[in-house]
């Protein structure tokens, strides 16, 4: 199968695998695979959906499935997840549900935020998965902040910061890796390199080798991994999230990725990308190469696959339609949660809290 479909086949035998993975590595394979069948079925099903008009914008994250899940997976509840572009996925894993992630999608009245964010932009504050923000690279400072507020608290946990390859040129990002090396905050940077920024290939973006190389400038250790291998990015993430809970300095994790679809709902790679890419793209796609492994391993039994595919279409066809049976936030809660209160002080009059 691997010669006749040009996939890079994952480069480990059984035992390699297992020392990677830890104990229960075969449970870990299975769980990993199960969540990238649906959220390639969540993509291919919302990319639809928006073409049909029934939601306002899509980001697929197709191609960046395996980094989604390892560091769902890994992550612990009492960690914060602050997130680039695409990183939906790891607020599912964990433990975000599913039915309330397309809600927001569709803006609707169980939408937590109500319909005031950008479609793909959710926050999840019952996994700690703060909302996107969608100026380029922000995200980056604001995790060093929280990393070193929940020192000084001493609270416990990490902070994973997610952004992608065009975000290593943002101020930001800079000022955010500075301060990481300055204050040894117990923050993971993790850069998803799918290649491009839109239509700014890698290579237009920045003259280093590795993303991971700029790391070195904050004094920081800077890694750089094959995003489209499970397993490589699970053991990558575990041995840096580890080192971090013990105590030692931040890291840089670059993955290595292809961005399998366009860049979002309002763009066409048919403008910019070689004719080659989608081929190249597709000989590294993800949940092909863990399926790959896994069926020649013994560990996708004949059948499994068709059955997760199913129980993924279902899943998702269920929360589409609770999700268009949602009556649209009602008008009155255009400025809930936007003014606070006024207090005696603003009031003047000590009258409490008249909201304004
Ligand atoms: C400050 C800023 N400039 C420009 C944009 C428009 N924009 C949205 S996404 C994007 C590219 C992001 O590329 P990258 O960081 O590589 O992440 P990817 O989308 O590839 O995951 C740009 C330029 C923006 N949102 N914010």
């Amino acid at each position: 199968m691997s010669e006749s479909s040009g996939l890079v086949p994952l480069p480990y035998s059984p035992s390699e695998v297992e020392a990677l993975l830890g104990e229960g590595g075969a449970r870990t394979l299975l769980s990993a695979y199960r969540w990238m069948v649906l959220a390639r079925t969540l993509d291919a099903r919302m990319q639809a959906l928006q073409r049909q008009g029934r939601v306002g914008f899509y980001g697929a994250a197709t191609g960046q499935e395996a980094v989604n899940v390892a560091a769902g997976l890994l992550s612990a509840p009492e960690d914060w997840v602050f997130p680039g572009l695409r990183e939906q996925l790891v607020a599912l894993v964990r433990g975000h549900p599913l039915p309330t992630y397309v809600h927001h999608l569709f803006g609707d009245a169980l939408d937590p935020a109500l319909g005031r964010n950008m479609p793909c932009h959710p926050s999840a504050r019952d996994v700690h998965y703060v909302s996107m923000s969608s100026v380029i690279g922000t995200q980056i400072s604001q995790a060093v902040g929280v990393a070193q507020a929940m020192r000084l608290r001493r609270a416990a946990g990490v902070v994973l910061a997610f952004f992608g390859d065009g975000a290593t040129s943002s101020n930001d990002f800079h000022a955010g890796l500075n301060f990481a090396g300055v204050l040894k905050v117990p923050v993971l940077f993790c850069c998803t390199n799918n290649q491009w920024a839109i239509s700014v290939p890698v290579e237009h973006q920045s003259a280093v080798r590795q993303l991971s190389d700029k790391a070195r400038a904050y004094g920081l250790l800077g890694h750089r991994v094959d995003g489209t291998d499970f397993v490589a990015s699970y053991a990558a993430l575990s041995g840096a999230l580890g080192r971090l809970r013990d105590g030692a300095p931040p890291e840089l994790l670059e993955f290595l990725l292809y961005r399998m679809t366009p860049h979002s709902s309002s763009d066409d790679p048919g403008r910019y990308q070689p004719p080659d890419w989608a081929e190249r793209a597709r000989r590294h796609d993800p949940v092909a190469r863990l399926e790959l492994w896994m069926s020649e391993n013994g560990l996708l039994a004949a059948g499994v696959r068709e059955e997760l595919v199913s129980a993924a279409e279902a899943s998702v066809r269920a929360a589409i339609e609770a999700a268009e049976a949602t009556a649209l936030p009602a008008e009155s809660t255009l400025t809930e949660d936007i003014y606070a209160p006024r207090g005696p002080k603003l009031m003047g009059s000590g009258r409490g809290t008249e909201t304004g």
